[in-house]
């Protein structure tokens, strides 16, 4: 420490610029002091400006703090273990849903999806928040809104939430077994294997909810009027992206392939009939142009097992993550990115953290969170260099590049850099191939804030074709890249 320590010094001393690229991406405990979880298997938000956390357990427990890093204290916001059926290790029952009425400041309401035994089946409830403590559900307050037997076990899907169409979005596995033997998912009367939507906020009859009158079975009654979207095998975790509106959905697969799915009204997403890209069980099955396929699979051989579906990056502590959907693999632990622009998918791997991710959530501020079986709460490390500060006010502080805009484009972009001292700079194009496509600058200029345009032309002048393109900034001190994608 002590070398290190010194050499700073000295550099502040001398009123000189250093400058570090940005701290690799790793995970970090959130809530270090608040004490360890019992299989968290969701965290969120209620949404209503208090910046609170809200961790649910399998084991039926809802606590809830703080959103703080500091914060040391929770409180058991609600507690269902006696209404719950579940078992430890990867018993797939209990609490596995928990989601906040977009009213939720006025109406103090929120839904739980759980597994209830005597019959085995999923419960999606309503409770109340107390009328005198806004850290304490009213555990009387239930009112059950629907409810589905389970004939196994396994596959209970789980998760719950409100679309931005005001509707209420509930993940339902297949039932349980193995390939379905019940073929339930590709039966359209059956509300299991499917993802189902309905609007709370209505009853018809003795019914405790509406059906949106868009469902695809609305009118017709030829299917179960609940149904949003069929072919699923086991959704764990869903998601909608604030930005697209687009519904990320980790399928889990049978045995050889993982799958995310965009989900969209009507839509079959294949299971059991296809597993991924790939033929299952195809036997009563309808041509391959009936079924939507992922937008994305991987192989579920070992060290992978089991996705973990997860949310389009919208936080601030990771800015070049954003837009980019993260999810997990539950058995190896990595942390993929993916970025889709409505048609095209790229993805890479970010990290692999050692923990086996449960499930994903986001905070007030969509800042993203990663619930661990170990029973850690995780997020993101922030991005900051170890940059010192210049004695020029005026000067930027440190080198940066900048995530061109608009991304993807066509025909120009801009690209933003900072430099905090006079730099010899060097703004590249490159093409996917690592071929050099366009100097823009190659120059000596003094510290500040830059902007350049790129029009997408080469050095001859000649417009380049569609797809990834790569732009670089070097100088004596400092090189960092960036990805970028040409549309036409
Ligand atoms: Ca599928």
């Amino acid at each position: 420490m002590s070398k290190i320590y010194s050499f700073v010094i000295a550099l502040i001393v001398w009123g000189m610029t250093i400058t570090a690229k940005a701290q690799p991406i790793a995970v970090q405990n959130a809530f270090p002091n608040v004490g360890g979880f019992t299989q968290p298997i969701f965290l969120t938000h209620s949404g209503d400006g208090s910046n609170r956390i809200f961790v649910a357990q399998k084991n039926g427990l809802i606590y809830v703090f703080q959103n703080d890093s500091t914060v040391s204290t929770r409180n058991t916001f609600l507690n269902i273990s006696n209404k719950i059926v579940t078992g430890g290790g990867g018993d797939e029952r209990g609490l596995l849903g928990l989601a906040f009425h977009p009213d939720y400041s006025t109406n103090g309401y929120f839904y739980v999806n759980y597994t209830a035994p005597s019959p085995l089946r999923t419960v999606i409830s309503r409770f109340k928040v107390s009328s005198g403590n806004p850290n304490k559900a009213d555990s009387l307050s239930e009112l059950i809104i629907m409810e589905i037997n389970q004939p196994y076990s396994n596959h209970n899907g789980g998760m719950i939430f409100f679309g931005d169409d005001g509707y209420f979005y509930i993940g339902m596995g297949d039932g349980g077994s193995a390939g379905d033997p019940g073929n339930r998912a590709q039966t359209i009367t059956e509300k299991l294997g499917k993802i189902l939507r309905i609007d709370v906020d209505t009853t018809v009859g003795a019914q405790n909810y509406g059906i949106p009158p868009t469902n695809i079975y609305a009118d017709t009654g030829a299917g179960a009027k609940e149904i949003y979207a069929l072919g699923i095998r086991n959704p764990w975790r869903m998601s909608q992206d604030p930005v697209t509106g687009f519904i990320y959905c980790g399928d889990v697969g049978q045995g050889s392939w993982e799958e995310i799915d965009i989900i969209q009204n009507g839509k079959n997403y294949g299971w059991r009939c296809y597993e991924g890209n790939n033929p299952y069980n195809t036997s009563g099955c309808g041509p391959q142009g009936n079924y939507t396929f992922p937008i994305s699979a991987y192989g579920s051989n070992s060290p992978d097992c089991s996705v973990t579906g997860g949310y389009v990056y919208r936080g601030t502590r990771r800015p070049e993550l954003a837009g980019r959907y993260i999810y997990s693999d539950y058995c190896s632990g990595r942390i993929r990115k993916l970025y889709y622009n409505g048609s095209t998918v790229s993805e890479e791997q970010i990290l692999l953290t050692q923990s086996s991710i449960l499930s994903f959530g986001v905070d007030q501020q969509n800042e993203l969170y990663m619930c661990a079986n170990n029973g850690t709460i995780y997020r993101f490390n922030l991005n900051t260099s170890v940059g010192i500060t210049n004695n020029n006010n005026n000067a930027p502080s440190e080198y940066s590049l900048e995530q061109n805009f608009p991304n993807p484009f066509n025909p120009t972009t801009s690209i933003r850099y900072s430099l905090p001292q006079i730099s010899s700079v060097k703004l590249t194009i490159f093409n996917s191939l690592g071929k050099e496509v366009r100097t823009l600058i190659n120059t000596t200029q003094t510290a500040g804030k830059y902007e350049r345009q790129w029009d997408g032309r080469d050095n001859n002048g000649q417009q380049v074709s569609s797809g990834v393109y790569f732009y670089t900034l070097n100088t004596e001190d400092f090189t960092d890249s960036k990805k970028m994608l040409l549309l036409k």
